[in-house]
């Protein structure tokens, strides 16, 4: 019941920012058939014991990328998210509040994945561009049309608890370097099962959206006040379920 009442709440900032895709400049550039989810899945592997995540386009999913703005602080991200109702205490964060959400993405402004290299260059510091996954926590955030942003937290919280993997910002936001393939309309993904607790009976949506950076100088502690969050949702493209119930649940 808990997780259905939060995705009631957020469904509702996300149903208007359906509305919005269309006004935010920036977003409004990338909304077409690439981001137009017609089906989405999370499968359970007994063969591999890992869960396939994914979704199907329209168009041909991942071929649009963001285009560089060369700076971080607005920096465009696209994303293909399932939120779930899985706890983030699944996932390697210490409890809290919000929607625990895999997002695949894409954003060639910085490169959030010191642990990967995942254009296999030998260098792990320039492979933003490359569609990758992170977890992040979502929690609803009125400073930006689609109503949602990465979770932040106070750097000097000794209490919060992040996984190994991530890179260390001040945010509910991990880069677990699961591989993620694009092929034709599919984006795939296999995330071992013992990387979400060796849960298999959660359910979860499908999600499209424009998020942006925001680096301004008011963001040096993570501060609530800050004019806008660090990572926000700014357009959603398609939400799946239409009113994110998070109706779907992973097959076995
Ligand atoms: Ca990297
Ligand atoms: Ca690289």
């Amino acid at each position: 019941m808990y997780n259905l009442r939060k995705a009631t709440l957020i469904a509702l900032a996300l149903t208007t920012s359906v509305a919005t895709a269309q006004t935010h400049k920036p977003a409004a550039a990338y909304n077409n058939a690439d981001f137009t989810i017609k089906a989405a899945s999370i499968t359970y592997d007994n063969t591999l014991d890992m869960l396939i995540f994914e979704m199907q386009v329209e168009g041909a999913a991942g071929r649009t990328v963001p285009k560089d703005v060369g700076s971080m602080n607005g920096a465009p991200v696209l994303a293909y998210v399932f939120p779930t109702t899985l706890k983030p205490t699944d996932v390697g964060f210490s409890a809290t509040d919000g929607i625990v959400a895999l997002g695949l993405t894409s954003h060639p402004d910085m490169d959030d994945t010191p642990l990967w290299d995942e254009n296999n260059d030998g260098i792990f510091d320039n492979d933003g561009v490359v569609w990758h996954p992170h977890w992040v926590v979502l929690t609803k955030d009125n400073r930006v049309p689609g109503g949602l942003s990465v979770k932040e937290f106070k750097k000097e919280d000794k209490a919060v608890t992040l996984p190994k993997t991530a890179p260390g910002v001040p945010m509910y936001f991990d880069s677990p370097g699961y591989n993620v393939v694009t092929r034709g309309k599919a984006i795939r993904m296999g995330v071992p099962a013992y990387r979400v607790n060796n849960r298999k009976d959660f359910n979860f949506d499908a999600v499209s959206c424009y998020m942006e950076m925001s680096m301004g100088a008011d963001h040096a502690s993570h501060e609530p006040s800050a004019a806008k969050p660090t990572l926000g949702v700014y357009a959603v493209y398609t939400v799946l379920s239409g009113k994110l119930t998070l109706p779907y649940t992973v097959k076995k």
